[in-house]
């Protein structure tokens, strides 16, 4: 029917997003349209939701070609790439799909340690190329007797760390504010890291973090240090974090995140020390289905007036027009 709300995908290709919302709203894919301009011309006002997927940059521009949006739904927790505090200034509600990620990115940080510690990859290879038979793989690092700092003590970071306990590594963390909670607080990064020999970055991106993992943090963390980054690439100064791992300033580097995704610097890549993945923390069939779903179940609620379910906090949630 005429008032059926029109919505519209940009980035956003899961097959059962779209088959779910398409059984109540009208769908258009921007990536479909052969002139962008001229699609949001035409349609731009129609539009009263976005169905976007994570890492989709959702703009100052792009708003202003949807003067009648009332809600974004993105797909993953974090949500840098969207101009929030311009969507809070045009009255439009952003929600994002926290907490049904967690277990899986928390798992994958876990495994992504031990693969960093004990040279999971680096051993499967030596396997591959025959080099076992010439003799035994290289003695490694350990995880015993080690003490994990955790930057962002959000839902990732909290299960990040009751999955630590469960390996005997103490867990300390510094973000804005202290929690209440079993963990010990920095109330600055450096000492943090001056008290761990682990890092692992799950705080948020965007400007308030940006490069905040420098090279005087790498400093602090020390010889024996490995740093894991699950959040975004942006936190960590990669240009610093390349130099560290080259001179031996810290041991070694996970990451499944990176400043210019998905480009990955070469000398990053040329590194023994390092242990690198292509985003893959929430990207199993049962999260990302999860995720899926929460997604669309954000659209449902608020064109039913029953508000949004996951909203960030920095925009309103006033419900449907
Ligand atoms: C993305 C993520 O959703 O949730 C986040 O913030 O980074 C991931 O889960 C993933 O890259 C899918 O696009």
């Amino acid at each position: 029917s005429d008032d059926t709300p029109e919505i519209l995908l940009i980035r956003q290709t899961r097959p059962d997003v779209a088959e779910r919302l398409s059984q109540r709203f009208r769908l258009h894919r921007l990536e479909e349209a052969p002139d962008r301009d001229a699609f949001l011309t035409e349609v731009g006002p129609r539009i009263r939701g976005l169905a976007v997927g994570a890492m989709s940059p959702i703009d100052a521009a792009l708003f202003g070609q949807l003067p009648n949006l009332e809600i974004v739904s993105s797909f993953g927790v974090g949500y840098d790439t969207i101009d929030v505090t311009e969507a809070a200034r045009r009255g439009v509600c952003v929600t994002h799909t926290p907490d049904v990620l967690s277990d899986e990115v928390a798992d994958l940080a876990l495994g992504l340690l031990l693969a960093t510690v004990r040279r999971i990859p680096q051993a499967d290879r030596y396997l591959r190329e025959g080099r076992w038979r010439q003799g035994s793989f290289p003695l490694t690092a350990s995880l015993r007797a080690r003490k994990a700092g955790i930057l962002g003590l959000g839902r990732i970071g909290r299960a990040i760390a009751t999955r630590l306990e469960a390996f005997g590594v103490r867990v300390a963390y510094h973000g804005r504010n202290p929690q209440d909670g079993p963990y010990a607080y920095h109330d600055s990064l450096i000492g943090l890291a001056r008290d761990s020999d682990i890092l692992i970055v799950a705080a948020p991106g965007g400007p308030e973090t940006r490069g905040i993992v420098d090279a005087a943090v790498l400093e602090a963390l020390g010889a024996d240090g490995i740093v894991i980054n699950i959040a975004r690439g942006s936190v960590i100064d990669e240009a610093a974090l390349t130099a560290a791992l080259r001179a031996g300033t810290i041991l070694g580097a996970g990451l499944d995140v990176f400043e210019n995704e998905p480009h990955v610097p070469d000398d990053l890549a040329a590194l023994d020390n390092t242990v690198l993945l292509p985003h893959v923390g929430s990207g199993s069939h049962y999260t990302r289905a999860a995720m899926g779903r929460l997604l669309t179940d954000n659209l449902f609620a608020w064109f039913e007036g029953r508000g949004p379910l996951t909203p960030v906090p920095e925009t309103p949630v006033t419900g449907a027009r």
